[in-house]
């Protein structure tokens, strides 16, 4: 009896617990817009993106070169990319919005956050 009722509200926790979440998700993002950045010629292409919580940046690097989009406080990277390889990364609270290229240090670029 007692085994029972434990199964059942573990079950309920776990309904719960599962529903939770994509709600919390769609209720602080907007419709989530895709962003394109080309890595052409050791520049990020737009060196500047307007962006907002749930919007997904996919960077394309077009160089022979390998670059990255790396952010300057190392909270988000998109690891390296080779020619014609892309990335993507979804934008979150608190994402930070100055990056550079990991093998490039000169290579800058910036997002800028909006509320949403
Ligand atoms: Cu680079």
């Amino acid at each position: 009896m007692n085994r029972k009722i434990d199964k059942r509200t573990l079950l309920k926790g776990a309904v719960a617990a599962f529903v939770a979440v994509p709600f919390g998700v769609r209720a602080a993002s907007h419709a989530g817009k895709e962003h394109m950045v080309n890595i052409v010629g050791f520049a990020f292409d737009p060196p500047a993106l307007d962006v907002q919580v749930g919007d997904t940046i996919t960077w394309t690097n077009k160089d022979s070169a390998p670059h990255t989009a790396s952010a300057d406080d190392g909270s988000w990277a998109t690891g390296t990319l080779r020619k014609n390889e892309s990335a993507s990364v979804v934008v979150t609270n608190g994402m930070s919005g100055d990056y550079h290229c990991k093998f490039h240090p000169s290579m800058t670029a910036q997002l800028m956050l909006g509320m949403g």
